[in-house]
């Protein structure tokens, strides 16, 4: 076949159009993120973030919260983490600054024992997970995922 900027540019078009749908077919990574304080264990003096793995592939990637506390409302939200030590704080609030923090999204005001997913196409990079619910944040309820190749 005689090769042809036509023919070429049609064949770029096919392998675009192949990865994009390899891409949207390809499952979500899972993120298990347990919310929990004192009312989840008596053992559990800071509230707390917690994941079921901190490394995931670039793509998309599901984080699957669950509220175990028996009485108080978490949630997560989710930034790129650029390497500052804390996240931009409101402290009249007492809440992190969720817009200075380049929030990604959210699973929001979750009550307790609830369940909230939230799927993000993430590229690699180290990203923060974090509870703004006032004063959560301070407390420790804030963890870290790194998105790598
Ligand atoms: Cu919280």
């Amino acid at each position: 076949m005689t090769v042809t900027k036509t023919n070429i540019a049609f064949a770029a078009c096919v392998a675009l159009f192949a990865a994009g749908v390899a891409h949207a077919t390809a499952p979500a990574q899972v993120v298990g993120v347990k919310l929990e304080d004192s009312t989840t264990d008596p053992a559990i003096t800071h509230m707390r973030i917690v994941l079921d793995r901190d490394v995931v592939k670039p793509g998309r990637v599901t984080l699957k919260a669950e509220n175990l506390s028996k009485s108080v409302v978490h949630e997560v939200l989710i930034a790129r983490d650029d390497g500052r030590n804390d996240l931009p704080y409101d402290a009249k609030r007492a809440v992190v600054a969720e817009r200075r923090a380049h929030s990604l999204g959210e699973v929001g005001d979750l009550p307790a024992g609830k369940r909230g997913s939230l799927t993000l196409d993430l590229k690699p990079g180290k990203y923060v997970l974090f509870c703004n619910e006032p004063g959560h944040y301070k407390d420790g309820m804030v963890t870290y995922l790194t998105v790598a190749r």
